[in-house]
């Protein structure tokens, strides 16, 4: 069976990126049983909920999990590893950013747009696309959702943490194998845009995570279920994540680009997994969906 990754976008440039030892345990078939951990609960109110601390392996109980005085979800916004401590006397000066966010428990999964910013965020937008469809969500059609608005305070001088959280049911992402998801907005006045590009394999919601996920060993890329607690096939591997690198082969436009994998490989990740056909799937053609690349049209 061909590993399916219809939607991945991601640029060699940053997959060159990417180094983490494959881990010698990697073998180890994933048993854990579905936990159905409330969403939108933010024990520590670090601006992080506790399952998507969990999906990213920081403490639920500490806001700044590797003690460096800045916060995990501010870190995030950052740039920097909220699981590997930073000198902040050798950092440079946090910038405002615009990220969105999704995790899932059980039937729901949230999304969640966050900012670090000094003024406040305006004009926000959401955007949706699949193979077939790209559109604008009228925010009227949301509002009988449960969602939250919430700021918090923060380690960088002038700067504060503003968050928007929605919760939305899980089944609506499963119906598509590919989509993305993408938030444009202002941030102190100057536009910024981010996405989060979601594929479907076996049942089992993943996100691409092209930037530093955190990691004890650094960072990279790659596939992430989006449920941490979640019954994962019995081909997947726990604690590694399938890692592909794509080599832009052309252009189908309306957003989509098409791709060949030129590789793939199962990398060690804590909470990462990696399916046993993923390395088969070099040579293969995918097509990937750019939200960002839509909205500049
Ligand atoms: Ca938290
Ligand atoms: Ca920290
Ligand atoms: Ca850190």
């Amino acid at each position: 069976m061909k590993f399916p990754l219809p939607t991945i976008l991601v640029p060699t440039t940053l997959l060159g990126l990417l180094a983490w030892a494959i881990s010698d345990s990697a073998d180890t078939q994933l048993e854990a049983a579905p936990m159905f951990i409330p969403v939108m609960v933010d024990s520590d109110g670090d601006g992080m909920d506790d399952v998507m601390e969990q999906n990213y392996g920081t403490s639920s109980a500490t806001t700044d999990s590797d003690a460096d005085t800045i916060g995990d979800m501010e870190e995030l916004l950052r740039g920097t590893n909220p699981l590997v401590w930073d000198d902040v006397s050798t950092l440079p000066l946090a910038i405002p950013n615009l990220r969105i966010h999704a995790y899932t428990s059980g039937a729901d999964t949230t999304l969640q747009v966050s900012t670090l910013r000094q003024a406040g965020l305006t004009h926000i937008q959401l955007f949706w696309a699949t193979l077939n469809n790209f559109q604008r969500v009228r925010m009227s059609s949301l509002a009988h959702l449960p969602n939250s608005h919430n700021f918090y305070s923060v380690a960088s001088p002038g700067m504060q943490l503003e968050t928007y959280r929605l919760q939305i049911p899980t089944a609506a992402l499963l119906n598509q194998q590919s989509m993305a998801v993408a938030v444009k907005g202002l941030v102190d006045g100057q536009g910024y845009v981010d996405q989060i590009q979601f594929s479907v394999h076996e049942g089992i919601l993943m996100e691409f995570r092209r930037d530093a996920t955190p990691t004890p060993q650094g960072g990279g890329g790659g596939l992430f279920p989006t449920d941490p607690g979640g019954q994962i096939p019995e081909e997947a591997r726990s604690g590694e994540v399938c890692v592909q690198s794509l080599t832009q082969v052309g252009s189908i436009g309306g957003g989509q680009v098409l791709y060949q994998v030129s590789d793939s490989f199962c990398g060690a990740l804590p909470t990462g997994i990696c399916f046993s056909s993923c390395s088969a799937a070099v040579g293969d053609s995918v097509v990937g969906i750019d939200v960002i690349g839509l909205l500049a049209n």
